[in-house]
């Protein structure tokens, strides 16, 4: 093999890694949410009443939560990562589906990974994807309760094996689910998601991805 050769072999096998290398491993962008969070829904065992994720009183125990930043599986080669929660007394950690409008860094993405809680039976809605150049794009959401089985393509990968109330561990076991991904026009620079008014839903991480 020529010198040439070689390097033209090299090149394309370089080449090659780089590809499969890209399609390996997207690139995420953790959104922070705490200037939308309205919610407590996670307390300590110390003060197990300092949350009301579903309304009537019961919510997610800290000590059974990630802490940090934090990677959850869709399946065995696709892994999102998102941001740690907030767990400390006294401060919110999910956003109830008001119908606001949440800013996301702009920038060109291929999908919107999304962490929820819906309590009181399953929830079947919608999400708007806004893009900077006044276009938008309307989703189904869906999602099934929090203590029970999907209602279509959700996945719950968080589930604590207790609740807490007002009074410490409380049964049944209920979850967050990763909803699949919403498919995001990347050719188009997206600016904000608008949320249904729908308050049995619960945002508690939102990752982009590049
Ligand atoms: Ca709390
Ligand atoms: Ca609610």
């Amino acid at each position: 093999m020529s010198h040439l050769r070689r390097f033209a072999f090299l090149g394309v096998f370089v080449l090659l890694v780089g590809v499969v290398g890209v399609l390996a491993a997207p690139e995420y962008v953790m959104v922070d949410i705490l200037d939308w969070v309205n919610n407590d829904g996670i307390s300590t065992a110390e003060y197990p009443g300092d949350q009301d994720l579903d309304g009537v009183g019961y919510g997610f125990p800290a000590e059974q939560l990630p802490e940090g930043d934090f990677t959850v599986a869709w399946d065995d080669d696709v892994v999102i990562p998102f941001m740690g929660f907030y767990m400390e007394d006294g401060w919110g950690n999910n956003i109830e589906a008001w119908g606001d409008t949440i800013d996301v860094p702009a920038g060109n993405y291929s999908g919107l990974w999304l962490l929820v809680v819906t309590h009181h039976g399953p929830v079947e809605t919608y999400l708007i994807l806004n893009y900077a150049d006044g276009t938008s794009t309307e989703y189904v959401l869906v999602g099934g309760d929090w203590c029970g089985d999907p209602a279509g393509d959700e996945r719950m990968v968080i589930r604590p094996p207790y609740r807490h109330s007002a009074s410490g561990e409380a049964g049944p076991s209920c979850g967050m689910w990763l909803l699949p991904k919403f498919e995001v026009d990347p050719t188009k620079e997206l600016v904000s998601i608008t949320l249904p008014d729908e308050d049995r839903l619960h945002i508690f991480g939102i990752t982009l991805e590049k």
